[in-house]
């Protein structure tokens, strides 16, 4: 990849779906002005999800994504829908392609609720708007849901005149920009002049001359609230606390010094952790959370995925796959198999596991997190990280979420 190219975690990532020969391959060739996707009348011509980088006006730089037909049959085609549905999880902005001609379905409708439910921005394509007369485009629309608005909700194309493109494109770059967010990551707590204090072991697991990124975005963001940060270790904690003159609003510290900062920050003032903060940052406080709870649920003979973003980083190894290991164990009383992946490597199939405990997710980009823990959902299986479970084996996780309660 070049210096000046968006990497692909920066690029709003468009997604076609839709049952077998709905157009969603000619519908993409068609926005993208390029032969990406091969179109047949064969259906399920597009077996597995199709990626494609590229700069697209007005949207910028964008991956555009074509997927298998979600109504595919037999073992393979159910293997192919599955894909399909895990493309889900990596969309920004979801187009949903129906063929105009036999309107809204069944698959349709049970798409159209995943996408709502997780929120994904989409519109409906209504496609071969060519081969239709006035009656069956009415026809059509009354199969839409109530009140779908023309322009705004569904658009007719047709990929094979080019019709109805240049607005569906005009579309996509609006779904895709008010994803955009505004969210803070502690700033909306605080009012300007507001004392925070950050608490940042120095150790070996510190990098040298500067601070890790959760951290240096954290006083970035209470700068931006017009607030003052004051930056200590762990065992300046008490004077400091003692000298500073005014109540600080929080004290947010490193997880791995929870236990003593906890006990060194008097009890009327809030405490919480780098880990929680962002985890609420990025959408995923909820969930991790309640993986977190899953630990009194663990039976003897349970799988535990352990799962670490980073490959090189030694101190976070020590503590994935010893400290953890058996800080679980020890808090659980019960005989558990642990297993441990890194990197880039995620298992498709979570079944198996009972819980999944992964790292914060530093070397990990947001979207591949997000990704994983969708996976995760999907699947009906619990996920947590790091901070968040040392928080709750320490049982000071519910003192951590005061502040957002
Ligand atoms: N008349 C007409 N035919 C179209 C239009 N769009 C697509 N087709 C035809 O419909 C057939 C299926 O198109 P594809 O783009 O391959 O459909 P798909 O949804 O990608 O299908 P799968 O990959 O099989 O899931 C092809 O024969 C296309 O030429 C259109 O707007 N009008
Ligand atoms: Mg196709």
């Amino acid at each position: 990849m070049g210096m000046n190219q968006t990497p692909a975690s920066e690029r709003v990532h468009i997604g076609f779906f839709g049952k077998r020969n709905a157009g969603k391959s000619s519908v993409m060739n068609k926005v993208t002005g390029q032969e990406l996707a091969v179109v047949s009348d064969v259906k399920g011509t597009t077996t597995d999800p199709v990626y494609k980088a590229m700069e697209l006006l007005p949207l910028g730089p964008v991956v555009m994504m074509d997927t298998p037909g979600i109504d595919d049959e037999g073992a393979l085609g159910g293997l192919r829908v599955k894909k399909s549905y895990q493309v889900l999880n990596k969309t920004d902005a979801a187009v949903l392609v129906i063929d105009g001609k036999a309107g809204m379905s069944r698959e349709d409708q049970a798409l159209l609720e995943r996408i709502h439910k997780k929120n994904i921005p989409s519109i409906l394509v209504l496609n071969k708007r060519d081969l239709l007369t006035e009656e069956e485009v009415c026809q059509t629309l009354s199969s839409l849901p109530e009140g779908y608005q023309e322009g705004k909700d569904y658009l007719w194309v047709s990929a094979q005149e080019g019709t109805g493109v240049r607005e569906l494109k005009e579309r996509l770059a609006v779904l895709a920009s008010t994803e955009e967010n505004q969210k803070k990551i502690v700033g909306d707590l605080l009012s300007p002049g507001d004392f925070v204090v950050l608490v940042v072991p120095i150790d070996k697991a510190a990098p040298k001359g500067r601070l890790i990124l959760p951290q240096q975005q954290t006083i970035r963001d209470i700068l931006d609230a017009d607030a003052v940060s004051v930056v200590i270790k762990e065992d300046r904690l008490k004077e400091t606390l003692e000298s500073l003159g005014k109540k600080p609003r929080l004290v947010i510290t490193d997880s791995q010094v929870f236990g003593r900062v906890s006990k060194d920050t008097p009890k009327e003032l809030l405490l919480t952790s780098f880990s929680i903060l962002f985890a609420r940052y990025k959408g995923n406080l909820e969930t991790v959370v309640e993986g977190a709870r899953t630990l009194e649920k663990l039976k003897d003979g349970d799988k535990v995925l352990i799962s670490e973003g980073c490959t090189h980083h030694r101190q976070c190894g020590d503590i994935g796959t010893v400290k953890l290991p058996a800080w679980i164990r020890k808090y659980t009383g019960k005989n558990l198999e642990f297993s441990f992946t890194s990197g880039t490597e995620f298992p498709d199939e979570l079944g198996e596991y009972s819980l999944i405990v992964h790292c914060g997710g530093c070397m990990l980009n947001e979207r591949e997190m997000k990704y994983r823990l969708s996976c995760a959902e999907d699947q009906g299986v619990p996920m947590t990280n790091y901070g968040i479970i040392i928080a709750y084996m320490n049982g000071i996780l519910e003192r951590s979420l005061e502040p957002f309660s």
